[in-house]
């Protein structure tokens, strides 16, 4: 594995170089922004306070994989996404082969793991399972067992970086095993070396796929949903949990927990249950009123309408685009995505109306389209969706840890305040601004 470990150590090297010599050097004393008393209760919205070079959001965008567009990214597999991720280039075919083989090696998940999830009840959710397999595992984790031996600051990043492809090289069975047990279906099938990562995944599923696209939508979906910066709640829950030092197992498991969320990872499950709840109601593809009355309705009861909205983009998500040509590609006839394909239509504008400015992206996020594509091949299992969307976060989890680790980036840790210490802050600083204005005047 020499040329790949070389290469992450390599651009490791560059960022930590580049960050201690052009930012720190040069503008340690700089203040970048300011935090008003509103983001203080206000979920920490738009406060920089954070760096990620892994991936970005631009408001208007969207997704960037260090400097390249989602949308030049849709076809490329999930294993190259997690070198771009590490390294900000895509791999050559060499060290393309290279990751899949370790992957491979690494496929195996313990026995005992397979012991715990069937202890679990059947009714547990999947993303419950994946959950509590990766802590299960978090005592095989290299950086646990060489951390206890006096590891060097130095090497964390590689036993971290061993921890993530073995941890990675295990999902396509782990979590396609999970969804067997979960759903009754026959036992999972065996990892082939001669397919991709998200093809052996696929593959394992078993789902019904006449026209064998399947595979590329799940290398689609999972390249779509690999990364999106630092400071989501799954991101930056695993970001947080990893500086602590806690293991890559522990940390992306915590990750998970956070996109478990129906605002957050759990919103593509709800998006489709929505969908299919408007089908049923009117009996088919909805008409623009039916649609507007539904959204309306929605939205009267206090609701959100999943898969709108997000706390950074301000336009459609590129995400959803490149979901959306897969599917007039691959299942333009069904009557699921048509629906999907016609609240795209409305939705924004209904959102905008009814909320009078106070929703502050009425688009669609990738939630919104992404769950009525695994519909199509009547993978009907909505509760397994999320499960997919981890998987595949499991990716920008890992890199941004590794990257982390690299860096000897320190512990997380903001500060907080009670509200009547913030009302004195408050009132000192005012004081002091009063004082000033008045030795002017
Ligand atoms: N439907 C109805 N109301 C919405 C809405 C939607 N889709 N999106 C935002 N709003 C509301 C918020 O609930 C909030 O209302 P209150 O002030 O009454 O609490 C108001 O509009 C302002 O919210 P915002 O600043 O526009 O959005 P936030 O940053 O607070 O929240 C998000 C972002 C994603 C949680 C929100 O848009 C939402 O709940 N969307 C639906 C769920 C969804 O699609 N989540 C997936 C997002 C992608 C991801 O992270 O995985």
């Amino acid at each position: 594995m020499g040329h790949l470990r070389g290469k992450v150590r390599e651009a490791i090297q560059k960022e930590n170089d580049f960050i201690q010599n052009n930012i720190l050097k040069l503008h340690k004393d700089e203040i970048v922004g300011q935090v008003s008393v509103q983001q203080v209760y206000g979920g920490m919205r738009g406060v920089l306070a954070l760096a990620c070079n892994t991936s970005y959001v631009d408001p208007d965008k969207g997704l960037y994989i260090h400097d390249k567009h989602i949308s030049e990214l849709d076809h490329i597999l999930p294993e190259e996404a997690f070198y771009l991720l590490l390294t900000g280039e895509l791999p050559d075919s060499d060290i393309l082969k290279e990751i899949q083989d370790e992957l491979y090696l690494r496929s195996v998940v313990p026995d005992y793991v397979w012991n715990i999830i069937r202890q679990l009840p059947k009714t547990t959710h999947p993303m419950t399972m994946l959950s509590i397999a990766l802590t299960a595992m978090e005592g095989q984790s290299n950086f646990k067992s060489k951390y206890s031996q006096g590891l060097l600051k130095k090497d964390f990043w590689e036993a971290t970086f061993d921890d993530a492809l073995d941890l990675i090289g295990m999902l396509p069975r782990l979590a396609a095993g999970i969804y067997h047990y979960r759903y009754y279906k026959p036992n999972h099938i065996e990892y082939d070396p001669k397919m991709t990562w998200g093809e052996n995944y696929a593959n394992m599923l078993n789902v019904d796929d006449p026209d064998k696209s399947f595979a590329k939508l799940i290398n689609l979906f999972f390249t779509l949903h690999c990364d999106h910066e630092g400071g989501n709640v799954s991101a930056f829950t695993s970001r947080v949990v990893n500086s602590a030092l806690s293991n890559i197992y522990l940390s992306t498991a915590a990750g998970l927990n956070g996109l478990a969320g129906p605002l957050h990872g759990l919103a593509n499950q709800e998006a489709l249950i929505y969908i299919l709840a408007m089908i049923e109601r009117y009996g088919g593809v909805p008409k623009p009123d039916q649609i507007r009355e539904y959204l309306t309705n929605t939205l009267e009861f206090g609701k959100v309408i999943p898969g709108y909205g997000h706390a950074v983009l301000r336009n459609i998500d590129p995400r959803f685009t490149s979901c959306m040509e897969f599917g007039k590609k691959y299942c333009s006839e069904d009557m699921t995505f048509r629906t999907v394909n016609e609240v795209f239509k409305i939705a924004p504008d209904i959102l905008k109306k009814f909320s009078e400015g106070k929703v502050k992206n009425p688009w669609p996020n990738v939630d919104a389209i992404s769950g009525s594509l695994l519909y199509r091949y009547n993978f009907t299992q909505f509760d397994y969706y999320t499960v997919l969307f981890g998987v595949s976060r499991i990716i920008g989890f890992c890199a941004q840890a590794i990257v982390a680790r690299g860096l000897n980036a320190p512990i997380l840790r903001p500060k907080s305040i009670t509200n009547e210490k913030l009302i004195k802050l408050i009132n000192a600083q005012k004081k002091v601004k009063t004082e000033k204005e008045q030795s002017k005047n």
